[in-house]
């Protein structure tokens, strides 16, 4: 009886604990996913490549359009590059807007800083376009 008393409290702390890191996981994943939030992908994209001196593995690019929706997304993975990152457009058989239309601007960050002072432009499907840049400190 006693031995009992002692093991089945234990046995219900150590579920507890499980639950617990099992509940933890889950949270924190959804905590990653509402934070890095990713481009709506469309059939429509645009496509740029070029160097970003100064930009290590694990960076994050972002591209944003005019209304300030988030069109393409890219980790860098080598030293001053990046590429190809897809910049995906609005689809424009639905009501959402997904992302740009022909000849809106495009912003480019690092890490949530802005990278481009130069107008870069949203010029439809399978366009590639080469952009260099260089992270002034
Ligand atoms: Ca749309």
């Amino acid at each position: 009886m006693t031995d009992f008393k002692i093991s089945y409290p234990l046995r219900n702390n150590k579920n507890f604990l499980f639950l617990l890191i099992c509940f933890s996981i889950l949270f924190m994943s959804v905590a990653v996913n509402a934070s890095y939030q990713s481009p709506i992908i469309t059939s429509i994209s645009m496509d740029f490549y070029g160097s970003i001196v100064g930009a290590m593995p694990g960076d994050r690019l972002e591209v944003k359009d005019d209304d300030n929706v988030l069109c393409g997304l890219f980790e860098i993975h080598k030293e001053n590059q990046y590429g190809f990152i897809h910049v995906y457009g609005d689809d424009p058989t639905t009501q959402q807007d997904e992302g740009p239309k022909i000849g809106d601007q495009l912003t480019f960050y690092l890490n949530g800083v802005v990278l481009n002072g130069s107008q870069i432009q949203f010029k439809g499907d399978r366009i590639i376009e080469k952009a260099d840049w260089q992270i002034t400190p």
